[in-house]
């Protein structure tokens, strides 16, 4: 039976990827070497010691991922471009051949009827920008906004809509200041300049778009944030953690101004990072919709160590998800309500850019995969969807993270976030249980759609 969806005629129906997590072909074509290839090189970063030099070898079957996604029956598909092939050492020549695969992918995306939503950024700067500081180092906003304008020049005359930036907060966090994904900075409170420069790269770059005329988005991670107990400490620390992680990426962008820091001993010009102007270059170029990158809640108590303002508390009595994420459906229309009651007409239109679990799947002996608890994970979520629609948020289309299982960063290909199951030994392609599942949605909401 096809799950019933009160969602509204031309919602845009959607799955995710990114470059270094599925490209590979990291030699090919002139490609430089990016922060991501530097760091899963080194030992212990990434489990098992695996690294996205092969990945699914997507740079190469391409044709076979956009038939999966025609088969799908998708609007549109969010990849990513990886700037190290447009631009191999971030300041110097433009690299045709790395435009020419972009191309190639664009044009085979528009010829299956699927709307291209490329993001510029997705966590794999060109190594040399970061020999020179990476996001830390204000010239890399400008080095951005460079790449951005070729992007834009070359592919904007078949793709309309652009995302600058994805998760600024998860690149700083784990990028920077824990040392979990690359560069591998473990500078705790100290990363704090990439947020902002990662901001001001979005502002310069969403400028050049607009003036190519194009639409200009970013992906956020969002979290609702919920105190452990209605103890003031508790709600006082869930305050400080929400404006680390949600607000410190939004209100810059919707308010055109930073939110209080103080509990982290930040001043509102971030220690003096925050120029005079700035606001303004991140605010003013409008953002035409807010992408959102939601999988679970986030639940904080008062600290217990003294070094940050918040504890994380666990999130007891809930499914979770392979990764041990916790699977709480209702968090997502909560985060969607929150964020129109707190930025009124502020608030661009809003999509979907990730959702999904990672599930340990793996074929059975007839070679099907069974997924079960990625189809009531993906289910939930869309009727949360559907239900803050119902309370009257603007939400526009939804894609699913993720396409294809694929290089999960730390965790290498030990984490399935896949509709379709690869196996990386060969590169087959299977189609998941849920792969047939959201094709059938798709399907059905578009026979009969609710509103
Ligand atoms: C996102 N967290 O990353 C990324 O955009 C994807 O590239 C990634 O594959 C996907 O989610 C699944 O992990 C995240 O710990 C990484 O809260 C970590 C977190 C959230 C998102």
């Amino acid at each position: 039976m096809p799950h019933h969806l009160d969602l509204p005629q031309g919602f845009r129906w959607g799955a995710s990827t990114a470059a270094y997590q599925i490209e590979g072909a990291v030699d090919e074509d002139g490609r430089g070497s990016s922060v991501w290839d530097v760091f899963a090189a080194r030992p212990g970063a990434v489990r098992d010691g695996h690294t996205g030099a092969v990945a699914c070898d997507h740079y190469h079957r391409w044709p076979e991922d956009i038939a999966l996604m025609q088969g799908l029956g998708l609007d549109g598909y969010r990849f990513s471009l990886a700037w190290p092939r447009i631009r191999p050492t971030g300041t110097g020549p433009v690299n045709e051949a790395g435009i020419a695969f972009y191309d190639r992918l664009v044009d085979g995306l528009l010829a299956a009827g699927i709307t291209p939503l490329p993001t510029l950024f997705h966590w794999d700067l060109p190594q040399a920008l970061e020999d020179g500081g990476g996001w830390l180092d204000r010239d890399t906003a400008y080095r951005f906004a460079e790449y951005a304008a070729v992007a834009a020049d070359r592919l904007g005359d078949r793709v309309p809509a652009w995302i600058t930036l994805n998760e600024p907060f998860v690149h700083m966090v784990y990028g920077y200041a824990l040392g979990i994904h690359a560069p591998g900075r473990a500078l705790m409170l100290d990363a704090l300049p990439a947020a902002h420069h990662q901001l001001l790269g979005h502002g310069l770059a969403a400028a050049a778009l607009r003036e190519r005329g194009l639409q200009v988005m970013i992906a956020n991670n969002l979290t609702p944030v919920r105190p452990a107990t209605d103890d003031p400490a508790d709600v006082e620390a869930a305050t400080a953690y929400d404006a680390l992680h949600n607000r410190l990426f939004t209100d810059p962008l919707l308010l055109g101004r930073y939110p209080d820091l103080s509990a982290f001993g930040l001043t509102e010009d971030l220690g003096g990072v925050v120029r005079p102007g700035d606001l303004k270059l991140i605010s003013a170029p409008g953002l035409d919709g807010l992408g959102v990158n939601y999988y679970n809640p986030t639940r904080i108590a008062a600290p217990a160590d003294p070094a940050l303002p918040f504890t994380e508390a666990p999130i007891e009595g809930v499914p979770r998800t392979a990764f041990d994420w916790p699977v709480v459906p209702d968090g997502l229309r909560e985060l969607l309500v929150g964020l129109r009651d707190r930025y009124g007409a502020a608030l661009p239109p809003i999509t979907i850019t990730e959702n999904g679990c990672s599930v340990a799947d793996a074929p059975a002996a007839d070679g099907t995969v069974d997924d079960p608890d990625r189809i009531s994970y993906l289910a939930g979520h869309l009727d949360a969807v559907a239900a803050a629609v119902a309370e009257g948020v603007d939400v526009r289309g939804y894609y699913t993270w993720s396409l294809l299982d694929n290089f999960e960063w730390a965790e290498g290909y030990h984490q399935r976030f896949g509709l379709v199951h690869v196996d990386f030994e060969t590169q087959v392609r299977t189609p998941k249980a849920s792969y047939a599942w959201y094709r059938d949605l798709i399907a059905a909401h578009r026979a009969s759609p609710g509103r």
